[in-house]
């Protein structure tokens, strides 16, 4: 049994297209993945504004919301509940330089009109998460744009969506690179300072998500401690990744056994989920797996998850304090190593 609850996105289960070739896979329909996530034990989703309303574009904002009730409707019928909505700022033409911080002032008011419809619809379906995972507000060519200003863009930006919705909270997503070089937003820490800047700092949080950690060179587990600390961690979004190369959103623990256990054990010592908090996963499966067996990636993640929570309450909390009184941290590292390798 766990004490956690689970979420995860209709995107972790994709076509399997990447940079070098096409699609792969049949895409499967909304309403048949997220009863399989219904099935293998997730109790929340986790929205793009877009995969909740997908042609929302072309819509009025009464037409947006009616379509945000039906899949309220439809989420109901599965138990399930929805966890944030984040508007999608990088696929659509207005997007093309980023959108909080667009040099473009329609692309940037284009930008707004997305959050606050995402609200409108995280509203609908029940929930008061926006993510914000700041995709292009970065730089391709480090000139392009004025990054002191653009941080003070962000900052106006998230000050107008606490405005708009009252108990709106904005849970900001770091990541370093990609797709852009450098991001305006890179680490916990930004986000902390952004929170901090912002006009009500107690509606304004972090998601961490260990592969993105990785790509700056930190440790995923101390970057959730940091959130923690702050009292600020909104979410996760648990996965591995193999260095520092492309964005690889693997299964979670898959590379990095350790860092994962102390990921798992730092959410458990500081009680995550207690405020409803779910660990939100975002893996991807692999591109070679065929589509009869696609959401195993989910599957070995939340297992994974569970057989480091029994390792976490498997702690020898006395034997540790024993160590560091030693100062024996040869001995600690060992014991962690057995308890992880031995059954
Ligand atoms: C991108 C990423 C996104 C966000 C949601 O790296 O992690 O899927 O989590 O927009
Ligand atoms: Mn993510």
């Amino acid at each position: 049994m766990s004490n956690f609850k689970f979420s995860v996105g209709p995107w972790n289960v994709h076509e399997g297209a990447d940079a070098f070739g096409p699609e792969v896979r049949e895409s499967i329909d909304f309403e048949k993945k997220v009863r399989k996530f219904k099935e293998i034990g997730l109790s929340a989703v986790q929205f793009h504004d877009d995969d909740a309303v997908p042609e929302m574009n072309n819509m009025s904002e009464e037409q947006i919301k009616k379509a945000a009730r039906d899949v309220k409707g439809f989420l109901d019928s599965q138990g399930l509940a929805a966890e944030f909505v984040a508007p999608r700022l990088w696929m659509d033409p207005h997007t093309t330089d980023g959108g909080f911080t667009s040099n473009s002032k329609e692309d940037r008011d284009f930008a707004m009109w997305r959050a606050y419809r995402s609200i409108d619809i995280a509203r609908e379906l029940g929930c008061d998460k926006i993510v914000l995972w700041l995709a292009r507000e970065g730089t391709l060519c480090a000139e392009s744009k004025d990054t002191v200003e653009s941080v003070n863009r962000l900052i106006s930006s998230i000050n107008a969506i606490l405005d708009y919705d009252s108990g709106i909270k904005v849970v900001i997503e770091p990541k370093p690179n990609e797709p852009i070089d450098r991001s305006f937003c890179p680490t916990m820490g930004h986000v902390m300072a952004l929170s901090a800047a912002c006009k009500d700092p107690s509606r304004v949080g972090g998601l961490l998500e260990s592969a993105h950690a990785v790509l700056a060179g930190l440790d995923p587990a101390n970057e959730i401690a940091f959130a923690l600390a702050m009292g600020k961690l909104f979410s996760v979004h648990l996965n591995d990744q193999n260095g520092m190369r492309y964005d690889q959103d693997k299964a979670f623990g898959v590379e990095n056994l350790r860092q994962a256990f102390n990921q798992v054990k730092v959410l458990k010592e500081n009680n995550y989920g207690s405020k409803g908090e779910y660990v939100g996963l975002d893996v991807k499966v692999m591109r070679t797996q065929k589509i009869e067996d696609c959401y195993r990636h989910i599957e070995n993640s939340i297992k994974i998850f569970k057989m480091l929570e029994a390792k976490v309450a498997r702690f020898d909390y006395e034997l540790q304090k024993k160590l560091v009184a030693e100062r024996n941290y040869e001995a600690l590292e060992m014991y962690v190593m057995e308890l992880l390798l031995q059954g």
